[in-house]
């Protein structure tokens, strides 16, 4: 039996296509996603984390095409190849990673759909009009740019195809006053306000029925009915959401318990462009099928790179890798949270993310480690002194904890990360304010000097556990290096909620230097 308190915090990434590889827009979203789940854990939460890959369709189909492979060989290469090893570089850790063509996956979609055939929500019906493959979607021709005479979708700038076919709908229409009810009664339910808005006012402009499947090529699942269709992509792509964790099992077998554990989903992570989709047509879907709807749908920006999306095409498409090889995968996880307000459009620059990485991570932060590692070998031996108490710090770190819990949960990541860094640049000017260096050349001083030393040291115990969910390498090397007991990786013990409380080094731990955790860079040239 499940109750209330056995729910997951259940997070979930966009699937992405796998026409390509990835690259740092996929990243930021999927290391977003990592982030609050590890903080979400370290908040003593069970938590579900799922990403995975969106494979059928147009778009991904004439890919393979056009690389002389056939779908299926194309899309299990891109994944093992591309997208698993990537997130296993970023060091993402999610629980499941799921694959529109498993058939877990297409087994219960079908399922899914024939509910709602039978339940009435399904009928046949004739689509013509325009459609935009490299976004996979229906389009009414005020959305359109004209360009020369030419129809073009104004995300891509690309022509869009006429689509003319009989099809099979979704009385999406019917949902139109249910999903404005929705949101007026949970503003939570879409997030920022400024998606909540365009979302509102979208679907107060009214909402056509939806084609929900295509007859003019066949990669993708078959609709149950009607085998010569197979489900528009969509369709198939938001459900696995929910046939990631049983949707359709029984509730007494493995997976209806999984679902009773995780549904609803805590939060949909999507980029602005995908809004519509997951908060008009999802819950949509949800609502016709009598369960229950995201608890909430939150769009990020865009990543700018020189004042406009990245893209491949106009060759300003970064991969991953591009960055963490000359920053470090950890300076690449801080980086984007803490440089772009979750939400909003951000640029990325190189120069910015140097400056940053200079300032914040090497100087601020990785310094302070090296400092204090430094004075307790020459003035300690190595050892770490006597537990000593000081108040002004112990209540500042206690406000950074309520703070950054706050923003994090919010998913104000730069919120949450700004109040950390805050009390590092505090601890910063702590030790120069004690001067510890001064004051170890007179042996009186040696309770004082003790006392810095062991605060310091506690300092950036919290900042190991603070700032894990961020950087999970260079916070274990810290946390080691301070003698702390068991592995900071084992996140029972290190919870948000008692980081606050002062005194968990062991007084005669032996503090060790570590490699410096953020070493100069090399310079591009
Ligand atoms: N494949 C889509 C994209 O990459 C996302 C689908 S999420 C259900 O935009």
């Amino acid at each position: 039996m499940s109750n209330v308190s056995d729910k997951s915090f259940y997070l979930t990434t966009p699937i992405y296509y796998v026409n390509d590889a990835p690259h740092i827009g996929h990243a930021y979203t999927t290391v977003a996603g990592d982030v609050l789940t590890r903080w979400h854990r370290q908040r003593g939460e069970s938590v579900w984390f799922l990403t995975g890959t969106d494979e059928h369709g147009q778009k991904v189909m004439r890919t393979a095409e056009q690389n002389n492979t056939a779908p299926q060989a194309w899309v299990d290469r891109l994944v093992a190849d591309a997208w698993k090893p990537n997130w296993e570089a970023l060091n993402i850790a999610n629980d499941d990673f799921i694959r529109t063509t498993e058939k877990r996956h297409t087994e219960r979609v079908q399922k899914f759909l024939q509910g709602l055939k039978d339940s009435g929500h399904i009928y046949s019906g004739k689509y013509e009009g325009p459609y935009c493959v490299g976004f996979e979607e229906f389009k009414l021709p005020g959305d359109l740019i004209d360009s020369n005479g030419e129809k073009l979708c104004p995300i891509h700038s690309k022509p869009v195809e006429l689509v003319n076919e009989e099809n099979w709908f979704f009385k999406l229409s019917d949902f139109t006053q249910p999903l404005l009810d929705h949101y007026k009664k949970n503003p939570d339910a879409c997030q920022p306000e400024s998606a909540r808005n365009e979302v509102v006012s979208f679907l107060e402009g009214g909402v056509s029925d939806l084609s929900i499947s295509r007859s003019t090529f066949d990669w993708g699942i078959p609709v149950p009915w009607d085998t010569k269709q197979v489900v528009y992509v969509w369709f198939d792509a938001l459900l696995n959401y929910a046939t990631a964790v049983g949707l359709t099992d029984e509730p007494d077998s493995d997976g209806g318990k999984k679902f009773a554990q995780t549904w609803p989903a805590d939060v949909h992570l999507v980029g602005k462009d995908i809004l519509r989709f997951h908060a008009v047509i999802w819950p949509a879907m949800l609502m016709a099928a009598g369960l229950a709807v995201p608890k909430k749908v939150f769009a990020h920006g865009w990543l700018l790179v020189g004042g406009e999306k990245m893209s491949k095409s106009k060759l300003t498409g970064i991969a991953p890798s591009d960055i963490t090889n000359h920053f470090g995968v950890d300076a690449f996880r801080y980086y984007f949270l803490r440089a772009i307000p979750f939400g909003s459009d951000g640029s990325f620059s190189w120069e910015d993310m140097s400056a940053r990485y200079t300032s914040e991570l090497a100087n601020d932060f990785g310094n302070l480690a090296s400092r204090l590692a430094a004075m307790i070998e020459k003035y300690c031996d190595g050892t770490l002194p006597q537990v000593a108490h000081d108040k002004t710090l112990e209540e500042a770190l206690s406000q950074t904890v309520s703070k950054a819990d706050q923003a994090m949960c919010a998913l104000d990541f730069q919120g949450g990360i700004n109040a950390i860094m805050d009390f590092c640049k505090r601890v910063n000017g702590y030790v120069t304010e004690k001067e510890p260096w001064i004051l170890a050349k007179d042996p009186a001083n040696k309770v004082v000097l003790e006392e810095v030393l062991y605060n310091t040291a506690e300092s950036l115990r919290a900042l190991a556990v603070l700032l894990n969910s961020v950087m999970p390498t260079t916070c274990e090397i810290l946390w080691q290096s301070l003698g702390a007991p068991d592995a900071l990786g084992s996140l029972s013990s290190q919870k948000i909620s008692s980081v606050a409380t002062w005194g968990q080094l062991p007084a005669g731990a032996r503090v060790t230097k570590t490699p410096v955790l953020f070493p100069r860079l090399e310079s591009a040239e």
